[in-house]
């Protein structure tokens, strides 16, 4: 039954092994290359100019929600958002495609445990804040949201509009987080 077992599992071993090769090889063509990670635009860099954004991460009466729950960026900007969990609960902010947010809020329904520290998400506990400077390298419609298990179905989410250079002056004025 062991030496079976023992050979059975070899043939695995070497069966992902042959699986896995292409994929190697075709790494070195991809070098450098991370956008395919990101749907939203690319990380931000903060020595270079950006815009502030203050995003308040809450409980209300209703649910939860990101305040503003809607913002307008012109297409190469960087924005540094400031993250404030004004909240009882740790939140979430995570910053993507709608189709990528759905996918991986399942992802963390499946495992709650997961907390984020990346380009485009954070994790910020009750009563704390976190930065996040982020490019818009992309036009599109993007979404932000807390992807904590019930969160996001109790409203945690928001849209980023991301318009073309020059478009954003001749718009209403971006809506930055209301202060109180
Ligand atoms: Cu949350």
């Amino acid at each position: 039954m062991r030496p079976q077992l023992l050979a059975a599992a070899t043939v695995t071993i070497l069966a992902s092994t042959v699986a896995w090769t292409p994929s190697s090889e075709a790494a070195p063509g991809a070098k450098g290359h991370t956008h395919s990670k990101f749907n939203a635009g690319t990380p931000g860099d903060p020595k270079k100019p950006f815009r502030v954004i203050e995003m308040t991460a809450k409980e209300t009466d209703k649910g939860m929600a990101f305040e503003p729950a809607k913002i307008v960026v012109e297409q190469g900007e960087q924005i540094k958002f400031v993250l404030k969990n004004v909240g009882e609960l740790d939140h979430e902010f995570m910053l993507d495609s709608f189709e990528a947010n759905k996918k991986h809020a399942i992802a963390m329904q499946k495992n709650p445990e997961m907390e984020h520290d990346d380009p485009n998400g954070k994790r910020v506990v009750s009563k704390k804040q976190a930065d996040m400077v982020w490019k818009f390298s992309k036009l599109g419609t993007f979404e932000y949201a807390c992807l904590i298990p019930g969160h996001y179905e109790a409203g945690m989410k928001g849209v980023v509009e991301v318009v073309a250079k020059g478009k954003l002056s001749k718009a209403a004025p971006v809506s930055t987080a209301k202060s109180n």
